[in-house]
C-alpha cells in the first residue's frame, strides 16, 4: 500500500514537471507551428541566405519564446500572450517559393507582407481562413492564376497589395463585401474584365498596368464617397468617361492616361467646394471633341493633362483663368487659334506644354510653347472636311 501512494506521488509530480516545463517551452499553438514550419518548408532551401529572417527559424527551440537572439530572431511577431503569430513581415530577401495553402491556421494573423521576393504560384484560397487579416501585402513577387473569390470573404481587410505580380483573370465579383477596406493596389498584373461594384469605403483603387476593359461604369462606382484616389493608367478601357465620374464627392486624383478612351463629358461641380479634384490625367488616349470647358470650374485643379488626344477646337478661354492650375498639359492634339492670355502671360505661374497641335499663334517666348506645332498639311489633312 504505501508503495502504491509513492507510486502515486511520483506520478503526480512527474506530471505536474512535465505539464510545468510543458507550459514554459511551448507557449505557441501547436497549430500555428504547424503552419510556419509548413511555411518555411515551402520555400527554396537554395533561396534562403544565411543572414535571412528564414534562416533563423529554427524550430528547436519555441517560436514565440523570448528573447530570440539566435532562434526566430525576425520575420513574424507574437501576440503578448505568446501565444499565436499575429504578423509575418519578411525580409526582401530573394525567397523564392510558394505560400503554403497552410497559411490558413495563423488564425491570429493580422498583417502578412511577403513584398519583394519571388514567392510563385497561387495565392491559396484557404487564406479566407484569416479572419484577423487586416493587412495583405504580396507585392513584387510572381504570384500567378486569378486572385481567389474567397478573399472577398475576409471582413477585417483594411489594405490589399497584390502589385508587381502575374496574376490574371477577372476580378472578384464581390469585392464590395469587403467593407473595411480603404486600399486596393493590384497595378502591374494581366487581370482582364471590367471592375466590380467597388467596397463602400475604398479610398484608394490602383490597378495601373493589367488588361482592365470595356468603359468605367457607374454601377462600378456607385456609392464609392470616399474614394480619393483612381490610378487606372496603362489598360485597354475604352468609351466615354461619363459626367458622373469626376463629380464623385471626394475625388482628387485620377489618372486614366494611356487607355482607349474616345470621349469625355464634364459637368461643373456644385458651387461652394463641389470638388476636391486636384489631378486629373487623361493623356494618351483618343479623346474626340474639344477641349472641356468645365474642367476650368474644379476649383482645386491643379494638374490637367490631356496630352495626346485628338482634342480640336480653341483651347477654352476659361482655361486661362484656372487659379488653381500649376501643370497644363494640351500637347499632341489639334487645336487651333490663339491660346487664352491667361496661360502665356509673363508672370504666369503655369508650365506645361501647348506644342505639337494646330495653333496659329504660340510664342516661342512662352515656356508652353517651346515645341513645335504640327506642320500645315497635317493640320489641314485633320480639318479637310469638318469644322
Ligand atoms: C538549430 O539550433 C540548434 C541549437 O539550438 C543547432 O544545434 C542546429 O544546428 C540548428 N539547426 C540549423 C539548421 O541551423
Ligand atoms: C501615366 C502613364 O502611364 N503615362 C505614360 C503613357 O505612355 C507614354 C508613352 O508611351 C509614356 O511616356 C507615359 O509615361
Amino acid at each position: 500500500m504505501p508503495n502504491l501512494i509513492f507510486l502515486c506521488l511520483t506520478i503526480t509530480i512527474c506530471l505536474s514537471i512535465f505539464h510545468t516545463n510543458f507550459l514554459v517551452q511551448s507557449l505557441t499553438s501547436s497549430s500555428d507551428i504547424e503552419a510556419l514550419k509548413a511555411f518555411k518548408a515551402s520555400i527554396k532551401p537554395s533561396s534562403i541566405s544565411p543572414s535571412s529572417c528564414i534562416a533563423s527559424w529554427n524550430f528547436t527551440i519555441d517560436p514565440c519564446s523570448v528573447p530570440r537572439r539566435t532562434h526566430f530572431i525576425c520575420g513574424f511577431t507574437c501576440t503578448i500572450d505568446s501565444t499565436h503569430i499575429n504578423q509575418i513581415t519578411l525580409d526582401p530577401a530573394s525567397y523564392s517559393g510558394s505560400l503554403t495553402p497552410l497559411i490558413s491556421q495563423l488564425t491570429q494573423l493580422i498583417t502578412l507582407d511577403l513584398s519583394d521576393n519571388n514567392f510563385f504560384g497561387p495565392i491559396p484560397s484557404s487564406i479566407s481562413s484569416l479572419s484577423n487579416l487586416k493587412t495583405l501585402t504580396l507585392r513584387s513577387n510572381s504570384f500567378s492564376g486569378s486572385i481567389p473569390l474567397s478573399i472577398t470573404s475576409l471582413k477585417s481587410l483594411e489594405s490589399i497589395d497584390f502589385s508587381h505580380n502575374s496574376l490574371s483573370g477577372s476580378l472578384p465579383n464581390s469585392l464590395n463585401s469587403l467593407t473595411n477596406i480603404h486600399r486596393i493596389d493590384l497595378s502591374f498584373n494581366k487581370l482582364t474584365g471590367s471592375i466590380p461594384k467597388l467596397p463602400p469605403n475604398l479610398l484608394e483603387l490602383a490597378i495601373k498596368n493589367n488588361l482592365l476593359s470595356g468603359p468605367l461604369q457607374k454601377t462600378t462606382f456607385d456609392g464609392s464617397n470616399q474614394l480619393e484616389v483612381v490610378e487606372l493608367s496603362e489598360n485597354t478601357l475604352t468609351g466615354t468617361i461619363e459626367s458622373w465620374f469626376l463629380l464623385l464627392p471626394s475625388l482628387q486624383q485620377v489618372n486614366l492616361a494611356n487607355n482607349s478612351f474616345t470621349g469625355i463629358q464634364i459637368s461643373k461641380p456644385a458651387r461652394g467646394g463641389g470638388s476636391n479634384l486636384v489631378a486629373l490625367n487623361l493623356g494618351f488616349n483618343r479623346i474626340q471633341g474639344y477641349a472641356p470647358v468645365n474642367l476650368a470650374a474644379y476649383p482645386l485643379l491643379s494638374f490637367l493633362s490631356i496630352r495626346h488626344n485628338s482634342l480640336r477646337g480653341n483651347i477654352p478661354l476659361e482655361y486661362g483663368n484656372i487659379k488653381s492650375i500649376k501643370r497644363l498639359f494640351l500637347d499632341g492634339n489639334f487645336l487651333v487659334g490663339k491660346p487664352p492670355p491667361g496661360l502665356l502671360a509673363t508672370g504666369a505661374t503655369v508650365s506645361g506644354s501647348l506644342g505639337d497641335n494646330c495653333l496659329q499663334v504660340c510664342p516661342v517666348s512662352s515656356q508652353m510653347c517651346a515645341t513645335a506645332q504640327k506642320p500645315n498639311s497635317v493640320c489641314k489633312r485633320a480639318y479637310r472636311g469638318k469644322s
